[in-house]
């Protein structure tokens, strides 16, 4: 009887422990960065689901949220602060978002302050770049709205606009 009763509780936590398991299996995380920082600085750990530039000092930068999104898996949504221009200026070339232009390789949703107010500047006369390079594998959703995009560069025999869509 005692047995019976044993196994019965084990059963039932195990249903239990399933239950609390499902949803979080079923639902992809999704994952809101917001800006805070006007530099141009990298992700110190891409992927570990925090947007930083350096351990435990919670300066997330345009780019650091970039490549923290394209690391976790799902759509994710990076929100700009009004009244402010991010000025790109680590110069470079990479598909990683690490340097030059801002790469784009997961679902993504870019939110800005408002189209005059939240300014993303390639500041293509010195980095010679794109201001986005979306580089889909597939066709990962990128939406960026509110914000105005400018001064974009082509580099030399490269194909492409100021920004890119790259079907593969
Ligand atoms: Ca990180
Ligand atoms: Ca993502």
């Amino acid at each position: 009887m005692f047995r019976k009763i044993t196994a019965l509780v084990l059963l039932a936590l195990v249903a239990l422990a399933l239950m609390i398991a499902a949803p979080l299996r079923a639902a992809p995380n999704s994952n809101t960065f917001t800006v805070n920082t006007t530099a141009d600085a990298t992700d110190v750990a891409p992927g570990d689901g925090v947007c930083e530039t350096a351990p435990a000092t919670n300066n997330c930068t345009l780019r650091a949220a970039i490549q923290e999104t394209n690391a976790l898996a799902g759509a994710d949504t990076i929100i700009l602060q009004p009244a402010t221009t991010y000025i790109l200026t680590l110069f470079g070339s990479d598909d990683l978002a690490a340097k030059g232009d801002l790469d784009i390789t997961d679902a993504l949703t870019i939110n800005g302050g408002g189209a005059n107010s939240t300014i993303i500047d390639g500041n293509g006369s010195n980095m010679g770049d794109r201001v986005f390079d979306i580089r889909s594998n597939g066709t990962p959703t990128v939406n960026i709205s509110n914000v105005t995009i400018r001064n974009g560069k082509l580099p030399p025999g490269n194909v492409g606009g100021p920004s890119r869509t790259l079907p593969t």
